[in-house]
């Protein structure tokens, strides 16, 4: 089987973005493919966080994943910080990099805007530590999606120069574009992505939300001054990503759900996109609430998912530190 490596970052709670952006394509990809899902904890840190809210929201996004459908029995699901290889080799790999190249990516350059003075070295390295989590694993495909695809091939250009440099060490990873692949916009500025560290509560809608908060989020969605729901991503933006939502959650065209909602207004449509994405979230959450409660089962999959992880990664490791010239413990 080949092998695909993903990883989420537990900024937060995880949104419908995250879910029908990668969780729920993740579910699907898991009996094809030999997966590696993390938690990229590390990752989480290259911006500041609140060690309380990291740990909680760390521990509720695995019982959530699982909840989702990943199955320990079939991927490897684990927390990036358990597995030191992802540190070792992103410190290896980094000596292996130019800054030339760090600089120019644009997600560096968008979020350290949001930082002021304060920018963490770990924000400009965080692209070297994802080339390390994916080339760990040998891994033949990465689910990207339209922002990340610049990392990817910067992880592409490392793996290229190291095989180059010292002799064939790493598997050349490919962008994996999933065929449903959703980008989910804020429901308060439709023409930026949802995001579940969004200071704007309103903006996102959390997998854990109850009914009712999830209504009142899509309530108070901005939309335009018309009334028509009518798909145009250009002048209708926020009721473009309504119609985007709504059908990533039932499988209905934007066709279908133009001539289901002609002539009721926004009101009418913004009532039925909450109740899908409610219904949808419901047997997610229940069984969320079932796992939570859960600490040895939760404890369990942990261990013998971290071992896996360590495994196949030192494996990786214990090559690449002897082809730059490391003494290998005895
Ligand atoms: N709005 C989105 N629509 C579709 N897919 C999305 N993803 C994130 N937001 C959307 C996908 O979710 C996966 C995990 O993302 P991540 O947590 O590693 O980082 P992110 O993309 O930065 O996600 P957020 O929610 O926006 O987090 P914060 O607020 O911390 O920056 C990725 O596959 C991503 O494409």
């Amino acid at each position: 089987k080949k092998v695909l490596f993903s990883g989420i970052q537990p900024s937060g709670v995880f949104t419908i973005g995250n879910y029908f952006g990668a969780i729920k394509n993740w579910v699907s990809l898991q009996d094809q493919y030999r997966c590696f899902f993390s938690i990229v904890d590390l990752h989480a840190i290259t911006v500041p966080q609140s060690p309380q809210e990291l740990r909680k929201n760390s521990r509720n996004s695995l019982a959530l994943l699982l909840a989702a459908g990943i199955d320990p029995k079939m991927s490897t699901l684990y927390y990036q910080s358990h597995v030191s290889a992802h540190s070792e080799l992103a410190w290896i790999l980094n000596c292996y990099t130019n800054m030339g190249e760090l600089s120019r990516m644009t997600q560096f350059k968008d979020k350290s805007q949001k930082q002021g003075e304060n920018i963490r070295a770990g924000l400009y390295n965080y692209p070297v530590l994802m080339a390390a989590d994916i080339l760990l694993f040998q891994t033949n495909l990465v689910p990207v999606g339209q922002d990340q695809k610049q990392h990817l091939e910067l992880t592409r250009d490392i793996a290229h120069r190291f095989n180059n440099h010292f002799s064939p060490t790493f598997v050349i990873p490919e962008p994996y574009i999933p065929s449903t692949g959703a980008r989910v916009m804020s429901l308060q500025e439709p023409e930026k992505k949802m995001s579940k560290s969004d200071e704007n509560k309103n903006a996102f809608v959390c997998m854990t939300d109850d009914t009712d908060s999830i209504i009142k989020k899509f309530k108070r969605a901005v939309t335009d001054s018309g009334s028509e729901v009518r798909y145009d991503s250009l002048n209708k933006s926020g009721i473009s990503n309504l119609m985007e939502i709504y059908s990533s959650a039932t499988g209905d065209s934007y066709d279908e759900i133009e001539r289901r909602f002609n002539g009721q207004g926004y009101g009418n449509f913004k009532q039925a996109v909450g109740e899908v994405i409610a219904d949808t979230l419901k047997p997610i959450q229940k069984e969320y609430g079932k796992l939570i409660d859960d600490k040895g089962y939760i404890e369990e999959i942990i261990k013998e998912s971290t071992e896996i992880a360590r495994k196949v990664s030192y494996k990786t490791l214990a090559k690449v530190k002897k082809k730059v010239g490391l003494v290998l413990p005895i």
